[in-house]
């Protein structure tokens, strides 16, 4: 018989997640639990492996191997009390910031605590044994998959970041007895840009910057995005929280709300996503997705994350900027987005008395340099659908998305600036809660 990988998809998409990160040193120990793992990489000849039955001596081998080869190394063991044994050399691990992935498996987490024999409970690890502890799963639909996809990335991405250090993963087994997969599948491969790595290339094409909900800009972070935006063909893709007013705006709550129609304007090869959460239900087709943000978190609201990038907003467009091309950009992007707005602008119909009617008719009569608070759902997407003066900045309670605070969210912020004007929209519900 060809010997194969399991067909367990989890245990699939981490051999290749291990694979496409350079991931390639294991020490296994032995046990039923974990074989769907162990056979598998076996059966890769890219996997080097090393066997030691007592898991107490794997991790500490695994310390060894680490802090000489300077390389991430994976240990892999069964069920039952196998992973205890890996805390003193984990602990040696944490101190000494060496990245170990320990990977436990384990039978179905549902099974806790009903006397099944060999289960456990792992899902709370001690403080200084790993810097980040995870469940990758079995794989039922879509959603899973992309669960499964991004934990892992996040788990390995784990052990070189902030200094690295030890992570652990627990790996539900069926054990599935399907040795058959002779190609591992394709995984969306995500990797993280600090301020010390080299910067990618932008691919070619249509690019967008999305903001989410952002804070006032700085003039500094207005003019570099300009810059980008006229070096790189890209616009800037806006709700009325996202509170970009340069030249490559493009207001997209009209056209990217759109259920029956699909804007080419929203297919982009790559978005830059920056700022925080969005109200504006605003959707794209982007290829690629850049994340640019000093939290450095693996945030993948587009489900299509290449790269986060740790760092300001201003140090990436910057840097960007000051990378020489030979290419001349016409600007084409930001002329088709106008024309595309005026031709769907151009299609409301006579609007009956509502929300939409009132933003329609009362947005422009917004006395310049106001502030607009906005209550989230029918208030923030009705407004999103009527620019603004560009002078207006916007706000909305869209971190929590409650309706409890919008009023209140509004007095605190005119208490700043007394000699501003504020307005705030809010539903009948929303008023009440104040
Ligand atoms: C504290 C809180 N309770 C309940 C909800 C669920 N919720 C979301 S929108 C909504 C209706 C709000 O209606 P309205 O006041 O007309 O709001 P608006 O038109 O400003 O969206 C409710 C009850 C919520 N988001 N927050």
């Amino acid at each position: 018989m060809e010997k194969c990988y399991t067909n367990e998809i989890h245990t699939q998409i981490l051999i290749a997640l291990l694979k496409a990160h350079g991931i390639r040193k294991v020490v296994a120990s032995p046990g039923a639990t974990n074989i769907c793992f162990v056979a598998s990489i076996q059966n890769d000849p890219y996997f080097e492996i090393y066997s030691s039955v007592d898991e107490r001596s794997a991790a500490y081998i695994a310390c060894g191997l680490s802090a000489e080869s300077g390389e991430a190394v994976v240990l892999s063991c069964t069920g039952a009390t196998a992973s205890r044994n890996y805390i003193p050399a984990l602990t040696e691990a944490f101190y000494r910031k060496l990245p170990i992935l320990a990977i436990t498996s384990t039978q179905r987490i549902e099974r806790i605590g009903h006397n099944i024999p060999q289960v456990i409970d792992r899902r709370t690890p001690l403080n200084d044994i790993v810097k980040m502890s995870t469940q990758v799963s079995e794989i039922n639909n879509e959603e899973d998959k992309w669960n499964c996809e991004i934990t892992i990335n996040k788990a390995i991405l784990a052990l070189k970041h902030h200094g690295g250090g030890p992570v652990h993963i627990n790996l539900v087994t069926n054990y599935s007895s399907m040795y058959n997969t002779k190609v591992l599948p394709l995984v969306n491969v995500i990797n993280r840009i600090t301020y010390k790595d080299a910067l990618p290339d932008i691919p070619k094409g249509k690019i967008g910057i999305f903001v989410g909900n952002h804070k006032r800009w700085s003039e500094k972070l207005t003019n570099l995005v300009d810059l980008f935006c006229k070096k790189y063909n890209a616009i800037v893709f806006c709700d009325h929280t996202s509170n970009y007013k340069g030249k490559y705006r493009a207001f997209a709550g009209l056209i990217a709300t759109q259920e029956n129609y699909k804007s080419s304007c929203c297919f982009v090869d790559l978005l830059i996503h920056i700022g925080d959460i969005s109200g504006g239900y605003m959707s794209f087709n982007p290829t690629k997705v850049w994340r640019v943000n000093p939290d450095g978190e693996i945030c993948d609201t587009f489900r299509k994350l290449q790269y986060t990038f740790e760092m300001e907003e201003e140090d990436f467009f910057e840097r960007y900027i000051n990378i020489i091309t030979n290419e001349k950009n016409e600007n084409t992007f930001i002329t088709e987005w106008k024309s595309e707005y005026e031709k769907i602008y151009a299609k409301i119909p006579e609007l009956p008395f509502s929300n939409a009617w009132i933003a329609q008719n009362t947005i422009s009569k917004i006395p310049e340099n106001s502030v607009l608070h906005l209550g989230i759902l029918n208030s923030l997407r009705t407004w999103n659908y009527f620019e603004a003066s560009q002078s207006i900045l916007g706000y909305a309670n869209t971190g929590g998305f409650g309706i409890d605070g919008c009023v209140s969210s509004l007095i605190g912020a005119s208490l700043v600036e007394p000699n501003k004007l504020f307005f705030g929209v809010v539903g009948d519900l929303a008023f009440f809660m104040i």
